[in-house]
């Protein structure tokens, strides 16, 4: 039987799309398949990495015993999810010193909301709240993303995302239920963050310049514009809750579209961020390399470990 020609591959793997199947890493799939997914899938592991950052700010300075240990077991969370992020990508032929090194180089990018600054204790409710919640809404729906690994990484990721999520919301009631001073610190909070959150989901659909693709792939299962709009109904509702104000005079339920109506992101911060030019991005690349290169002599060790175990191995077998 004849070889099927690469024309007949491609409808082949299209066909195993549209009926739901998952594409494993064994299995032929177009090179740009494959090339579209390293590149949401590290830069997916790279923002779990950087994201420990704004984080990691506070651990020393959270303002009780069982608060620290909550975010410090959310902050090593965030690493893990890395961690399977990046070997998930790995699965599709790239190394980990080549995936780092496109996040060193500025080739590749992370989400835009950790290149601004957490200032006070209330930003770690508002970045669990709205950060950790606008990544589940994405995260629930990649679920369903076509790729096997990055699947099933994300099934794991939601459950962890979740207790991230109300472990800052918890925060954020806490405060708003405190002094006049604690409900103004969770309010500024929420002022900074808000705009921010809402432009993790990415361009307006029509300047998207991946989704037509990676919808057609099933990569990405709902629009930027279809997730944004899901996480503003359920925050506005979460904001009611607590005695908060979401800082957009635009926001309005819409009886006829059943769904609030908000105001326009500002989409020249949005690129100036992802082009390197935001108010933390110098510092979190910065600090980034650093560690990895403090980082070498672990690498070096477990290396010269294994290979050593090897050598002996083989000499234990002659
Ligand atoms: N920030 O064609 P588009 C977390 C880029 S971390 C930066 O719509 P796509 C957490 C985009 O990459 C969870 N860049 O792209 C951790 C593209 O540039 P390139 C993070 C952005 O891929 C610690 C260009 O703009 N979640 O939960 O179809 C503590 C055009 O965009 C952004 C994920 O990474 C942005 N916001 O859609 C707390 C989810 N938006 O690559 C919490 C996985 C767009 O051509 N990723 N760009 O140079 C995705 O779902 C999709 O990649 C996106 C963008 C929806 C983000």
């Amino acid at each position: 039987m004849s070889q099927p020609d690469a024309a007949q591959q491609e409808t082949l793997f299209q066909t195993r799309i549209d009926a739901e199947e998952k594409i494993e890493p064994k299995d032929w799939m177009p090179e740009k398949y494959r090339q579209n997914l390293i590149r949401q899938i590290s830069q997916h592991a790279h923002s779990e990495v950087i994201g420990m950052q704004p984080e990691g700010n506070w651990i020393t300075r959270a303002p009780t015993l069982h608060r620290k240990c909550v975010l410090l077991a959310k902050v090593q969370d965030e690493g893990g999810h890395g961690l399977y992020l990046y070997s998930a990508a790995e699965t599709l032929g790239i190394t980990r010193e080549e995936l780092i090194e496109g996040l060193h180089s500025g080739k590749a990018k992370y989400a835009s909301i950790f290149n601004y600054p957490s200032l006070t204790w209330a930003d770690m409710g508002a970045i669990g709240w709205l950060v950790d919640g606008a990544a589940i809404v994405n995260q629930v729906s990649l679920q369903r993303t076509s790729y096997g690994p990055y699947s099933r990484g994300m099934v794991r990721i939601c459950k962890e995302e979740s207790f991230h999520q109300r472990q800052g919301y918890h925060i954020m009631m806490t405060l708003a239920r405190g002094s006049a001073e604690q409900k103004a610190m969770a309010q500024d909070a929420l002022d900074r963050f808000w705009w921010p959150s809402l432009m993790m989901f990415g361009p307006h659909d029509a300047e998207s310049a991946h989704s037509a693709q990676s919808m057609k792939w099933k990569i990405k299962r709902q629009s930027n514009d279809e997730l944004r709009q899901k996480f503003v109904d359920q925050s506005v509702k979460q904001a009611e809750v607590i005695g908060l104000t979401i800082p957009d005079p635009d926001l309005k339920w819409n009886e006829e579209r059943g769904h609030y109506d908000f105001g326009e992101i500002d989409w020249e911060e949005f690129t100036r961020v992802i082009n390197g030019d935001g108010m933390c991005n110098r510092q979190r690349l910065a600090h980034h390399i650093r560690a990895h290169e403090e980082g070498q002599w672990v690498r070096d060790a477990i290396t010269a470990h294994e290979a050593k175990q090897r050598e002996r191995a083989a000499s234990a077998a002659a």
